[in-house]
């Protein structure tokens, strides 16, 4: 059996607990899409972990993949197997031989290409990890791929084609001052030595086949989506996108399944009961940005409601696992959800944060948008378009706090009201049901439906 989980908005909507929840009877976990730009906390034990390229279910034990369809940094990838391993952990991870590899000269040009785009506000408000370019390198057909750190000669070969050719866009087209990054005999020295690891390790593989026959042998794999489906390069904001493919479809292409054999699974979307967005771009539903992380669109909607942004953005501790960057908060926008639920075909989804909106009065969500004075209940395909849609609120009462373990333990109904219902509207509106909802952040404060 395959299940994939998806995060349904812009990230952070709690995908690394919801794989940790249903993975007691996982045994392997799969990345397919992303690197080191993911951010999970994991709580287990009364320990908290934070993990942003190792799979979430390797604290738990199982085995981790990380798929072709990802871009590894090996430096963060070894760095967080040692961490992991000091805390008394064994992590069995696993990487593609096919996935690309993140060299020193891509952090350096997602940066400086951010800043260049800042000098006329069209930054995306990456997270600088070089995400991009790696894959703009994978695309271009000059990357270097896991397979050619295992071999010394074919790793100086890739080099000595790809370096020189960004050490002249890094010079040349944006004047920068090329270091170390774009230094061949240095990169090599470097990746040589994460090579060796990886072959003392026996780490790398084909996912394809050991995923395809760990999964026909009985196995219970779990693909684990980073990000989210509006950062998705093709359904997604673009170009306030990922350059990957965060969406179901993803789950295939990025791991050598089938998409027969991933369509058998389930697809469970991850959903947060409000909305963060780190990064720029529009935002209808938003309460309250970030001062400079908003070109363009940061008073867009309903107009803005810092005190209450502020409110949530502590409730839910909404700053990025990686960068620490605050968020962007907003109340829930279903028309997002809608696209969410078409382009992954959520079997059923799971709901989370909860409890931070407990005890407010009312509660909104964005039920559609007004777009030329027609009502719309999707999202438009340009970011151009999206930035003229005003939201159309619908107003729910808020609910009471509650004893989060107390829920966790008696169930579902035990929920005040007010917010079962909210629940339920969210149900009719995806046509699917809520699997789990999380009303507190650690693993057991999770109520599970089905
Ligand atoms: P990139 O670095 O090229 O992938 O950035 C492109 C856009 O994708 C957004 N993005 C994210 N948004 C939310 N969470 C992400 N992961 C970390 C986390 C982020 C962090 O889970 O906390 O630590 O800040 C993530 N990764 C990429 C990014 O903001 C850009 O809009
Ligand atoms: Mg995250």
């Amino acid at each position: 059996m395959i299940t994939t989980i998806v995060g349904a908005q812009w990230g952070d909507e709690g995908k690394g607990g919801v794989v940790d929840l249903f993975g007691g009877d996982v045994d392997v976990v799969a990345r397919y899409q992303g690197g080191d730009n993911a951010g999970h906390t994991v709580v287990e034990g009364g320990e908290e972990y934070k993990l942003s390229l190792v799979p979430s279910g390797a604290v738990r034990g199982m085995t981790g993949v990380l798929g072709n369809g990802c871009v590894i940094n090996p430096g963060t990838l070894f760095d967080e197997i040692d961490a992991l391993e000091e805390r008394g952990l064994e992590p069995d991870v696993r990487l593609a031989k096919r996935a690309h590899v993140i060299m020193p000269y891509h952090r350096a040009l997602d940066g400086i290409e951010e800043d260049v785009k800042s000098e006329d506000d069209k930054e995306v408000g990456t997270t600088g990890r070089g995400i991009g370019p790696t894959y703009e390198d994978k695309a271009g057909r000059r990357g270097v791929r896991v397979a050619d750190l295992l071999d010394p000669e074919l790793l100086r070969e890739r080099l000595e084609y790809a370096i020189p050719q960004k050490r002249a866009l890094y010079e040349d087209v944006y004047g920068g001052d090329a270091g170390d990054e774009f230094d061949v005999d240095a990169v090599f020295e470097e990746y040589r030595e994460y090579g060796e690891r990886i072959v003392e390790n026996d780490m790398a593989v084909d996912a394809g086949d050991y995923l395809t026959e760990r999964a026909e042998a009985g196995a219970n794999v779990m693909l684990e989506g980073a990000q989210g489906t509006s950062l998705d390069i093709d359904h997604g904001n673009y170009p306030y996108v990922t350059s990957s493919t965060p969406t179901a479809g993803g789950g295939a292409v990025g791991t050598g399944l089938s998409p027969g054999l991933v369509g058998d699974g389930e697809v469970v979307g991850i959903v947060k009961a409000y909305l963060s967005r780190v990064g720029s771009g529009p935002m209808p539903t938003e309460l309250g940005g970030v001062e400079g992380d908003t070109p363009g669109y940061g008073e867009q909607g309903s107009g803005t409601n810092e005190e209450l942004a502020t409110y949530i953005r502590e409730e839910g501790g909404e700053y990025g696992t990686v960068t620490g960057r605050p968020r962007r908060v907003g109340w829930l926008d279903v028309p997002m959800l809608r696209h969410a639920a078409r382009v992954n075909g959520f079997t059923g989804f799971a709901l989370n944060h909860l409890d931070v909106l407990a005890g407010l009065d009312e509660v909104k969500v964005g039920h559609a948008y007004e777009l030329d004075g027609e009502t719309t209940h999707t999202v438009p395909a340009t970011t151009e378009r999206w930035a003229d849609c005003e939201p159309v609120f619908k107003t729910f009462d808020g609910w009471e706090e509650f004893d989060s373990g107390l829920v966790a333990v008696e169930g579902y109904d035990a929920l005040p009201l007010e917010a079962r219902q909210y629940v339920e509207y969210l149900e009719g509106e995806l046509d699917a049901p809520v699997y789990a909802l999380g009303v507190g952040p650690a693993r057991e404060e999770t109520v599970v439906r089905y």
